[in-house]
């Protein structure tokens, strides 16, 4: 549980009055609690994970019940960041999925509240920073009327850096069996359940089964439809030119043990704004990358 004089010390450098608040997670860790209007958002200093996004009132975000903080294990839900490898390590197995940042803590570099969004950067300086080349990564979560997340890679050294990357978004939905993703018809994909089988998306994306599939191309401008509701969340993206969408179905989420009721994947769809698969990026030398997401209720 963090000390409150860590909690003083951050509320006393950052916290902006309502709009911006420092509080210890009942999940066992430092989160950031940012209000706009009715709006609000929670994002812990570990992993900078986007733990609930609440707009007029209803959760956006899938978070297991199981979750929480300062496990030393990544936290299933909401927004991980994926980086610097999206899925299993190129090279070396051993090594955790999606990269090491999602466990690690970061720090806040910046906070502000306007009239138009209210704000949090988070830093990762990776502990090695200045030997091995590892670049600088900050997360920006600007909550409005939309959800605004910008992550940015610093790469100070003189030499490129390689890296595939995703914020791995668990979207909270009624009911699977209602939903409908639209924005990649004729895009192909890599069926990760299917032998990285390529293949055209044909029309709009339902999911009665198991998918992980890793969309090609053009993924900017994704719509994911609840069918029983009419409601509407658009996910416009720049920085990616991949899309993961997954839902683990039944065998998965038993086997995966930490999403906290064995149907609880009727309840959520990962759609990620990624850099994964062929879709790798080299950032140059004292170069920068930026991917950003935009997620709208239409
Ligand atoms: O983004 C889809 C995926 O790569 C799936 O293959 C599944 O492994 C999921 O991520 C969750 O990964 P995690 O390491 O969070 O259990």
């Amino acid at each position: 549980m963090p000390a409150t004089s860590e909690i003083d010390s951050l509320v006393a450098r950052h916290a902006v009055g309502h709009a911006v608040a420092f509080e210890t997670s009942p999940l066992g860790g430092v989160v950031v609690r940012l209000r706009f209007g009715v709006h609000e958002a929670v994002v812990a200093l570990q992993g900078a994970q986007v733990l609930s996004w609440r707009h007029d009132g209803r959760e956006m975000l899938w978070l297991s019940p199981a979750a929480r903080l300062g496990t030393g294990k990544a936290v299933r839900g909401g927004i991980p960041v994926c980086w610097p490898w999206f899925g299993p390590h190129p090279r070396e197995a051993a090594k955790p999925a999606h990269g090491f940042v999602r466990a690690a803590t970061w720090n806040a570099a910046h906070t502000e509240a306007s009239s138009r969004e209210a704000t949090v950067v988070l830093q990762y300086r990776p502990q090695r920073f200045m030997q091995e080349h590892e670049p600088e990564l900050r997360l920006r979560v600007a909550l409005s009327e939309e959800l605004n997340l910008t992550l940015t890679t610093d790469n100070y050294w003189p030499v490129p850096f390689t890296m595939t990357a995703a914020l791995h978004t668990y979207f909270a939905v009624s009911d699977i069996g209602e939903i409908a993703v639209e924005g990649l018809d004729g895009r192909v994909y890599v069926d990760k359940l299917d032998h990285e089988q390529r293949k055209t998306q044909a029309g709009a994306i339902t999911i009665d089964r198991e998918v992980d599939r890793i969309y090609l191309g053009d993924t900017s401008d994704i719509s994911m439809v609840d069918r029983s509701t009419g409601r509407r969340l658009r996910i416009e993206s720049s920085g990616s030119r991949s899309a993961v969408v997954w839902n683990p179905w039944t065998e998965k989420t038993q086997r995966l043990g930490d999403m906290g009721a064995p149907d609880a994947y009727r309840r959520m769809l990962c759609i990620e704004t990624a850099n994964a698969g062929d879709d790798t990026v080299i950032v140059p030398p004292n170069g920068q990358h930026v991917v950003t997401a935009r997620f709208r209720v239409a």
